[in-house]
């Protein structure tokens, strides 16, 4: 089963949205094999976002992902990588769908609501970055022959 890496960014914490997007993840099927509220550092923060570190938004991004808690979680389900992207929605919630988590609770490109991994690569590289081993629960959900 794959597993990606999703994170509510501070504006998504801000907004109480933990609640409703944590509901729309699991009303899907996804599990959830960890979670946790944290503030992200600047180190982490270029890290993660190392990719972008040319871009002209950079300063402002690091600057955002650090401006309060982020709540992080590690998902589990078929395919999820892509599905959980779909779920997100486009990068400029502006282009995003209505039903997906952008198109319904964004409206600007730098306060997008939330990451999610677009790659095998970057989930391993994100999950490992954000959790420790020990932070990962293996368990089995009892509706999951209801969904698969
Ligand atoms: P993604 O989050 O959909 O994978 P990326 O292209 O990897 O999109 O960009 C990372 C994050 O950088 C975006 O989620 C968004 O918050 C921010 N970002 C992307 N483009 C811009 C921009 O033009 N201005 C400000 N922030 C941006």
């Amino acid at each position: 089963m794959e597993r990606t890496f999703l994170m509510i960014k501070p504006d998504g914490v801000q907004r109480n949205l933990i609640g409703p997007i944590v509901a729309r993840l699991e009303n899907k099927g996804f599990k959830i094999v960890g979670a946790k509220l944290m503030q992200v550092s600047e180190d982490l923060a270029k890290t993660h976002y190392g990719e972008h570190a040319d871009k002209p938004f950079f300063g402002e991004l690091v600057d955002f992902i650090t401006s309060g808690p982020v709540f992080a979680m590690v998902l589990e389900g078929e395919n999820i990588i892509k599905t959980a992207r779909l779920v997100v929605g486009s990068t400029n919630p502006q282009e995003a769908l209505p039903g997906t988590i952008r198109g319904d609770f964004g409206l600007t490109v730098g306060k997008n609501i939330i990451h999610g991994s677009d790659s095998l690569e970057s989930a391993d590289r994100e999950i490992n970055l954000f959790f420790d081993q020990s932070e990962l629960v293996d368990y089995s959900l009892i509706n999951k022959d209801w969904i698969y």
